[in-house]
């Protein structure tokens, strides 16, 4: 697994100057845009310092944001189990406030343009080792898929929003990238719009491919630790949970024009 350590970039004080907060953001997006697409950065701070991760982040989107004080839009999330935010109907997002597994899924994909980078820092994993993360890095995932699924997939017919259908796979060999949440889809298809026979046969070709990866990297995640991916070629899933898990995560999405060289 990827992992890179904070304590090799800060003093003994532990704290991140400008300076080498430039250098670990760079060193980010290097690492994001090598396969596999992501890494676990380890903190070693209890409890971790989330205003800091920010800081990086805001880095990693916009070098020069810090200098000049102007940080781009970070969207911060709560990730715990909240029975009033399950229940509430019409967010595909709700499923994450439940204690189930979250299937291998792209986030925000019904968007235009999801968000190229997403993180979870760890704050309270669960004391009863549920929600392990799963991850899956789309090149790795196209290794597997034989060539007439590959380009059924790389078809635009796929519905992401009831107006919107999406190719799930684009570009080619390590610049490969990937759209999917099956809920999302299903959410698409409640709101009055079909899936031809091909999209569906595809779908459910993609699912037994996702469902026996070989590839997928499933790990538990420590306090202290933040998961950073490019969610435009990485799929990611958590594992259950008890009900009442205290675990705790926080989510951060953004996009980072460093990382999306090569796109259309
Ligand atoms: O709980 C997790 O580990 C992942 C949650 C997730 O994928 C999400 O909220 O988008
Ligand atoms: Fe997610």
């Amino acid at each position: 697994m990827p992992r890179l350590h904070l304590a090799q970039f800060t003093g003994p004080t532990g704290q991140l100057s400008t300076e080498t907060t430039r250098k670990l953001a760079a060193e980010l997006v290097t690492a994001l845009r090598t396969p596999p697409h992501w890494l676990v950065l380890v903190t070693d701070q209890q409890p971790i310092d989330l205003d800091g991760v920010i800081n990086l982040l805001a880095a990693v989107g916009q070098p020069q944001a810090i200098a000049e004080g102007e940080l781009p839009r970070i969207s911060t999330t709560q990730i715990r189990v909240d029975t009033q935010q399950a229940a509430r109907h019409g967010k595909v997002t709700r499923y994450s406030r439940t204690p189930d597994a979250l299937p291998l899924h792209t986030d925000c994909s019904n968007k235009a343009l999801p968000p190229n980078l997403v993180a979870f820092a760890m704050e309270r994993p669960d004391p009863q080792g549920g929600g392990e993360s799963v991850m899956l890095s789309a090149a790795d995932l196209v290794h597997d898929l034989p060539a007439d699924l590959l380009s059924r997939l790389r078809q635009p017919i796929f519905p992401f929003t009831a107006k919107k259908r999406y190719p799930i796979l684009q570009g080619e060999g390590d610049e490969v990238q990937i759209r999917y949440y099956r809920q999302q889809i299903n959410s698409a298809l409640s709101q009055q719009c079909t899936l031809s026979d091909e999209a569906q046969a595809a779908i459910d070709e993609l699912e037994r491919y996702l469902a026996r990866s070989q590839r997928s990297v499933r790990f538990a995640m420590q306090a202290g630790e933040v998961v950073i991916m490019d969610n435009r070629r990485v799929l990611h899933g958590r594992s259950a949970m008890a009900a009442n898990s205290p675990r705790l995560m926080h989510r951060f999405r953004l996009s980072v024009p460093a990382l999306s060289t090569g796109e259309a």
